[in-house]
């Protein structure tokens, strides 16, 4: 029976969580990045090969790369746009040099995933990650003051955000500019707001069209590289899964994801499916989507929120929330047994729980809840493929 390839993430050495720890979690390969290089810098050969032998010298394989970041020209298809393809295609020849296989990136513009709390406490005491509408209101149109947000918000969002300013503190309001600007996963750099609205000008006459005609530009570009030197190419949806701040997102359902497989018609051309980010959206079939997407899933990130009514959802446990993970983990099997090969997981996210409370790590990525995770999506894999053995 084959088995999903069990991984974690690790934010490289300055990372809290140690090899040492994925190690120990039962996990055979890491999921890492070489988060020094600049965006749009060619990752040389030397570089990457000095970060496999350190992963490899833990007794597990560096088994995909998340992410190779894409410049934010080749997003506008401006500037010098040109030479980051081409730098990104160097990227790929030269990590396939060095054995790996699987590539996994975002087409999101400015910003990766966004939550409003990033310590949401749960009735156990333990924290999640969470998106409150309410609350992203008053950040893009009280905090931020991008011009013109309110026309992007129906009356009763706008009352709500007005509702949450005057029930909230001077510091809970703090914390949520701050977290809204949370820089990239695994930097400890935050945007400023200058920052943002400035980039968020330099999309302008950028929309959901555009963008989808550069990110299939871009795919024309890249994907017959990495077919040809036998690297998988996953991409991450967009998290949440809808357009913030004004801005275009165009990897948030399973119709964006048909289109821009269908556009690129190679396997290299594939997806990194997250069930967290798909899944935040109720109109995404997650178990029909991983039957239809099939072969062209070369990643799975596996994580589970729990949505409300006003547009709200948290991170819930790994096996709780609303997708069904029982009939997801049930799917993958059925995947992999049809294509005769593996495909890496890893639990994505996970609480802060337990000792972790105490210590500082980035955002969804403590030890201990990510070990409670995979544990669990471990065992329901074994029970499942038991029974399917019999
Ligand atoms: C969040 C992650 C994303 C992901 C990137 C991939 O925890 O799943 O930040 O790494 O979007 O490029």
């Amino acid at each position: 029976m084959i088995l999903m390839e069990q991984t974690m993430r690790w934010f490289g050495p300055n990372d809290a969580v140690s090899l040492t720890d994925i190690r120990q979690a039962g996990c055979t390969g890491v999921v890492t990045a070489l988060h020094h290089i600049p965006v749009g810098d060619v990752w040389t050969i030397e570089e990457i090969e000095k970060r496999r032998k350190v992963i490899e010298s833990h007794g597990m394989t560096w088994t995909v790369i998340e992410s190779l970041p894409v410049h934010e020209d080749i997003k506008k298809r401006s500037g010098n746009y040109q030479r980051y393809v081409e730098n990104y295609k160097q990227s790929i020849s030269n990590v396939a040099r060095c054995g790996l296989k699987v590539i996994t990136y975002n087409f999101m513009p400015i910003l990766d995933w966004l939550r409003t709390n990033i310590s949401y406490e749960l009735p156990t005491g333990s924290k999640a990650l969470r998106f409150e509408r309410a609350a992203f209101v008053v950040f893009d149109v009280h905090l931020l003051k991008r011009p013109g947000a309110e026309k992007d918000y129906s009356k009763a969002d706008l009352d709500s955000a007005t509702q949450w300013l005057s029930s909230h503190s001077d510091q809970e309001k703090k914390d949520l500019f701050r977290n809204c600007l949370l820089g990239l996963p695994g930097s400890d750099e935050s945007f400023t707001p200058e920052q943002v609205l400035a980039a968020l000008k330099t999309y302008e006459g950028i929309d959901a069209k555009k963008l989808k005609q550069h990110l299939v530009e871009f795919l024309k570009e890249v994907a017959p590289v990495a077919e040809r030197e036998g690297v998988k190419l996953a991409i991450h949806p967009d998290d949440p899964p809808y357009s913030i701040l004004g801005l275009p997102r165009i990897v948030s359902t399973e119709a964006d994801a048909t289109a821009l497989l269908d556009a690129v018609p190679i396997n290299a051309n594939g997806l990194c499916f997250c069930t967290g980010s798909y899944g935040a959206r109720a109109d995404n079939p997650i178990v029909s989507m991983i039957r239809k997407f099939g072969d062209r899933i070369h990643f799975l990130h596996l994580r589970n929120t729990k949505r409300d009514k006003d547009g709200n959802f948290f991170e819930a446990n790994h096996l709780e929330g609303d997708t069904d993970m029982v009939e997801v983990v049930n799917e993958v099997l059925k995947l992999m047994q049809r294509r005769g090969r593996s495909i890496p997981m890893r639990p994505d996210h996970g609480h802060q729980m337990l000792d972790d409370l105490k210590k500082k790590t980035y955002p969804g990525y403590s030890a201990i809840g990510r070990l409670r995770g995979l544990a669990e999506l471990r065992g329901v894999e074994l029970a499942l493929a038991q029974a399917m053995n019999k």
